[in-house]
């Protein structure tokens, strides 16, 4: 173990030493979390992809944030993929940024690259999506939201809104890609809400990925599927402006055929909602970018964070969108 993690350290030295003048990122710390010559923090960031209204926002939040805080950010897109996040962060070791921060594609299999993390001093911060990993000393912190209470609050309202229902209320679910921890906890906290009402019955669910794409392919099939359909459940808004093409191209009106209800409340979701196709959403906010650079500012100083801060957020009506619209940032 010694032998392997020396000839790493080895490695690790002269992968640096050989990139260090062409990646410029003018490191001379000793050990990992050490300050550079500028004074200024590095972060090593590495984002899911660019598969929704809701990441572009995110992405925007986060360069522009680091701007602002005066840190160095070095960012990575992985195009959905696990195994391009895991060679972002190898990356981000080998250079030896003061800070890794990461949303994760999935929940599972980050163990061994969190304890390399770990194992070279770099601390990291989880941002927007959570791990599943049982050691929670392999992260400083998780900032994002409560995808159970998204779901819950989308499935709360749908059963207000059928309380008179006396017979099946046919409800179809476009979840976000398989094995996200918003996928998964929206799918649950929905789950829950709606099993108050034993009329409310989910007749199909399936991943659209959170994509427009995805939600029009997968609600083609659905329609085609099933001839009642009562309500459309997605996991984010891109996937219902997908649906609203499927259901258009059905012959059905959307908000009023079919229910639509999605999570997120991004600029196109809310227009949507406003326009009366959509009739609610539970909000998400992409806007993690300050608190995550202040974050890693506490975090590089040694300070003790809280292992867990929760985005503030809303729920919308058509008639709230129609007010928030013109103000909406993102
Ligand atoms: O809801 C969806 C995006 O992780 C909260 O990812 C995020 C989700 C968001 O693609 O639009």
């Amino acid at each position: 173990m010694r032998k392997l993690r020396t000839q790493r350290a080895i490695a690790v030295l002269a992968s640096v030493l050989l990139v260090g003048g062409v990646a410029a990122c003018g490191n001379s710390d000793t050990g990992g979390g050490g300050s550079k010559d500028d004074g200024k923090i590095t972060m090593g960031f590495s984002q899911v992809g660019a598969e929704s209204g809701w990441r572009t926002a995110n992405t925007t939040s986060i360069k522009e944030s680091a701007a602002a805080a005066g840190i160095d950010l070095k960012f990575d897109d992985a195009q959905q993929k696990q195994e391009n996040q895991i060679k972002a962060i190898r990356n981000y070791i080998q250079q030896k940024v003061d800070v890794i921060a990461f949303s994760p594609v999935v929940e599972s299999g980050w163990d061994t690259v969190l304890k390399e993390a770990k194992d070279a001093g770099i601390p990291v911060i989880l941002t927007d999506r959570s791990v599943d990993s049982a050691d929670k000393s392999l992260y400083k912190t998780f900032l994002g939201s409560d995808f159970v209470k998204e779901g819950r609050l989308a499935g709360e309202w749908l059963v207000e809104q059928k309380k008179g229902a006396t017979g099946p209320v046919n409800i179809v679910e476009l979840q976000g890609n398989t094995g996200a921890a918003p996928a998964n906890d929206r799918k649950k906290g929905f789950g829950e809400a709606i099993a108050a009402n034993p009329n409310l019955k989910i007749i199909a669910s399936q991943p659209g990925d959170f994509t427009r794409a995805g939600g029009k392919q997968v609600m083609e099939q659905f329609l085609k599927a099933n001839p009642k359909i009562d309500v459309l459940f997605a996991h984010n808004d891109d996937m219902g402006l997908g649906a609203l093409e499927a259901i258009t191209a059905a012959g059905k009106v959307p908000g009023k055929d079919i229910t639509i209800i999605t999570v997120d409340a991004v600029k196109d979701g809310m227009q949507a909602l406003a326009d009366g196709k959509f009739n609610f959403i539970a909000e998400c906010s992409p806007l993690l970018g300050p608190q995550l650079m202040d974050l890693a500012k506490k975090v590089h100083a040694g300070e003790e964070v809280p292992a867990r801060i929760e985005t503030e957020e809303t729920t919308f009506t058509q008639e709230q969108a129609k007010e928030a619209l013109p103000n909406r940032k993102y």
